[in-house]
């Protein structure tokens, strides 16, 4: 599994959170526990291959907000293996 996180500028609350997670959540299908946060300015999730940085930065600028940065590590599966 891999553990993609982003820096996102503009978010300024819920909404902007949920418009922001239901995006990733459409263009990459295998993502999963999409959590967003405006307080920090960050996304994340995790997903079975590792996404393209190209699609993530597309998706993100559809959306109106600015992406700051993206990075995305491999990641134990057993951590993300609980509900
Ligand atoms: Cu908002």
């Amino acid at each position: 599994m891999y553990k993609t996180t982003m820096k996102i500028d503009g978010m300024m609350c819920g909404m902007c959170e949920a418009h922001i997670n239901d995006a990733i959540r459409s263009a990459i299908p295998g993502a999963k526990k999409v959590k967003s946060s405006h307080g920090n300015g960050e996304c994340s999730f995790v997903s079975e291959n590792k996404p393209e940085e190209a699609k993530i930065r597309e998706v993100i600028e559809k959306t109106g907000y600015t992406l700051i940065s993206v990075s995305s590590e491999i990641s134990e599966k057993r951590l993300w293996g609980r509900k």
